[in-house]
């Protein structure tokens, strides 16, 4: 099956247009998900509605578009990148389901929907993310491999960025700081695994799943550890300046769990400048790719513009 990727875009001449861009992309995550995942009604049938109840909850698909901009940069896409994409996409959902349980950030709210634990139950949400996340490696084996980067590879770029010295570091960081003064360098620490370490590893798995160069790869690295931190910056920022309604989760949760944020620690003035800072760092990191770059530009500035 063609991917609507390699159907228009960034061989039509036209100008580049970030919304047909996400759209299509997301369009063609949508489908390769509902193809790896099992079926709804497959046994243990709740399971599977829980896994897919999230996973389908209307999330921005950030992750899969930076892993599809990352490996067209480098002169791949299309079906190959796809498997990278979704891998990503099911770690993540993972994540925001085990956050939002009673036993983490309790919230009631995600992606406009109750959670799922509010749903399913808290047991089943439990599994669900732990089926998600598992489900993420058999996905990525799909991925083509090619002479620089076999699985084994690829499988250890998305453990070490999902495992204990990265994303769950920087949630156990979180939970024991709350109500705690911290430092900057310290929500740094924070930030750098929570969420910059798997927005770099989608860039990556993408520039892998087109047999970038080791130079490429290295760039894709800056670019998606600034953006990430970046990213969490204005995640920070939109928690005390936007509604629940637009952010689909509950507003405020910052303020309320006493949570150390860069609005809390810098101001709100700062802490976009510090936004802006690290998408420059980012664009920076975007020059060795002469110019075949322009989603992953166009889309480091709409993270920083982004207002849900
Ligand atoms: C192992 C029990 C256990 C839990 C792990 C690792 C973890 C739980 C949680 C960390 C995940 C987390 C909430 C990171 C913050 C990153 C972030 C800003 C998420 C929101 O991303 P968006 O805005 O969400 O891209 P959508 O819904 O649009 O995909």
């Amino acid at each position: 099956m063609a991917s609507r990727a390699q159907h228009r875009g960034k061989d039509s001449g036209s100008p580049f247009d970030l919304k047909v861009y996400l759209e299509e992309r997301t369009a063609d995550v949508n489908e390769a998900l509902d193809r790896f995942l099992p079926s709804a009604t497959h046994k243990p049938a709740t399971l599977h509605r829980a896994m897919r109840y999230s996973l389908f909850a209307g999330g921005k698909r950030m992750r899969p578009a930076l892993c599809m901009a990352a490996a067209e940069a480098c002169g791949g896409g299309g079906e190959a990148c796809l498997p990278a994409a979704c891998a990503v996409e099911c770690v993540h959902t993972y994540s925001l389901i085990h956050d939002d349980l009673p036993a983490m950030d309790n919230d009631d709210f995600r992606r406009g929907k109750l959670t799922n634990h509010k749903v399913f139950g808290e047991g089943i949400a439990v599994l669900a993310g732990d089926a998600l996340l598992t489900q993420a490696f058999e996905i990525l084996t799909t991925c083509p491999v090619s002479k620089r980067y076999g699985a084994q590879t690829l499988v250890l770029e998305l453990a070490r960025a999902s495992g204990s010295l990265q994303l769950i570091a920087g949630q156990v960081a979180d939970l024991e700081a709350e109500g705690k003064a911290l430092s900057t360098k310290e929500l740094r620490y924070i930030h750098e695994r929570k969420t910059s370490a798997l927005l770099c590893c989608s860039v990556r798995l993408g520039g892998m799943s087109a047999n970038c160069t080791p130079v490429q790869l290295e760039a894709l690295s800056r670019f998606g550890f600034n953006v990430g931190l970046a990213f969490q910056v204005i995640d920070d920022i939109l928690d005390v300046t936007q509604t629940s309604e637009l952010l689909g989760k509950t507003a405020g949760k910052d303020v309320a769990a006493q949570k150390a944020t860069y609005p809390a620690i810098v101001g709100l003035e700062k802490s976009r400048k510090i936004a802006r800072q690290l998408t420059e760092k980012a664009y920076a990191a975007l020059a060795v790719f002469d110019g075949r770059a322009t989603a992953l530009e166009a889309l480091a500035r709409y993270l920083l513009e982004r207002d849900r």
